[in-house]
């Protein structure tokens, strides 16, 4: 072959193999969420497509079931195996049932984090906590006990029975209350399931079950959402003080109302950005995940790994009329 040919063929394979590895070196994260059509999960994956465009040549798959549950979050992780996908980032239904899924996920290479709500450690190889679990424990009954100084009766209305994150919330309520806000009684734990038509049904039994009710708390951003839609609707606004966990721009309209005096969360934007963050550079071993091992979540600052490869991102933010309104703007 002639020289020029020569050189023209190498330099065509060149390109070729070199399109090739460039499209092999694109970075495949699922971000899998606990249901579709949750605006929390939405919000998150914002920050989810914004990490990916700052770290470059990232692709997001944004999944979940269409109802909270852990089958079906497990017939999504074996697609998503099959998929080759790069990294799994989940918010988990369940802490165990997923283990055996995310395990056989990672006996194939694929990287897995839990972030919002956990599996177990045997099934993840990170999870990020939005905030540490005591304090968020803490923060949904102050909540209800800063508006009843003399005390009172307060019923969780919660996600799914099995939800990691709101179960331990919920135990660190419980242990708490006692020593720090011994008025106040707690008299039920509900749950919604994360749909609002069952959260809907559950707060109205609540309110029937317990005439002396003075306050909801729903550490979900979709319960609390529908027990401030019924205690408007019911005409008890004044007497029912609904509070917990909410999206400042799904919640706003009750702040307004004065259903509720006040709420509580952690930007869900930074939290599905530092996720894939994590995911991305577990993914590309530029880290390692071990306990003591101070990791980097890019713009949001750095995380340090406890005994469980657990992390917390940040503390909540207390919204009520002061400031709702600027941040329903933003999430
Ligand atoms: C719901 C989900 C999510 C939780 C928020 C506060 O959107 O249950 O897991 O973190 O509420």
């Amino acid at each position: 072959m002639a020289f020029w040919k020569k050189l023209f063929a190498t330099a065509a394979i060149t390109t070729a193999m070199l399109t090739g590895a460039a499209q092999a070196d694109e970075v495949k994260i699922a971000l899998v969420v606990k249901s579709l059509g949750n605006g929390f999960f939405d919000a998150a994956a914002k920050g989810a497509e914004e990490a990916a465009e700052e770290i470059g040549d990232v692709e997001i798959i944004y999944t979940g079931p269409t109802s909270a549950t852990a089958e079906g979050q497990i017939e999504i992780v074996n697609s998503l195996i099959a998929q080759q996908v790069d990294a799994i980032a989940i918010s988990a239904n369940d802490p165990d049932a997923l283990v055996p899924v995310l395990k056989k996920a990672m006996a194939r290479g694929i990287t897995v984090i839990s972030w919002d709500s956990g599996v177990a450690p045997e099934g993840r190889e990170v999870h990020l906590n939005p905030s540490d679990t005591d304090l968020i424990g803490e923060t949904i009954i102050k909540l209800a006990a800063d508006y009843l100084p003399d005390g009172g009766d307060v019923a969780i209305l919660s996600a799914s029975s099995t939800a990691t994150n709101q179960n331990a919330w919920i135990d660190a309520a419980r242990q708490v209350l006692p020593e720090k806000f011994p008025d106040i009684n707690l008299v039920a734990v509900v749950y919604g399931d994360d749909d609002s038509v069952k959260s809907t049904n559950e707060a109205k039994g609540l309110i029937a079950s317990y005439p002396d009710l003075d306050a909801i708390i729903a550490p979900t951003t979709v319960g609390v959402v529908s027990a401030a839609q019924v205690v408007t609707d019911m005409d008890l606004i004044g007497e029912i003080n609904v509070t917990g966990l909410a999206l400042p721009s799904e919640f706003k309209q009750f702040i307004d109302n004065g259903a509720s005096q006040a709420v509580a969360l952690w930007n869900p934007i930074d939290l599905g950005y530092s996720a894939v963050y994590l995911a991305h550079s577990l993914a590309t071993d530029q880290v390692e995940a071990e306990p003591g091992a101070t990791l980097s979540i890019g713009r949001v600052g750095e995380v340090t790994l406890d005994e469980n490869n657990a992390a917390a991102m940040a503390p909540p933010f207390q919204f009520d009329e002061s400031n709702i309104d600027e941040f329903s703007k933003i999430y």
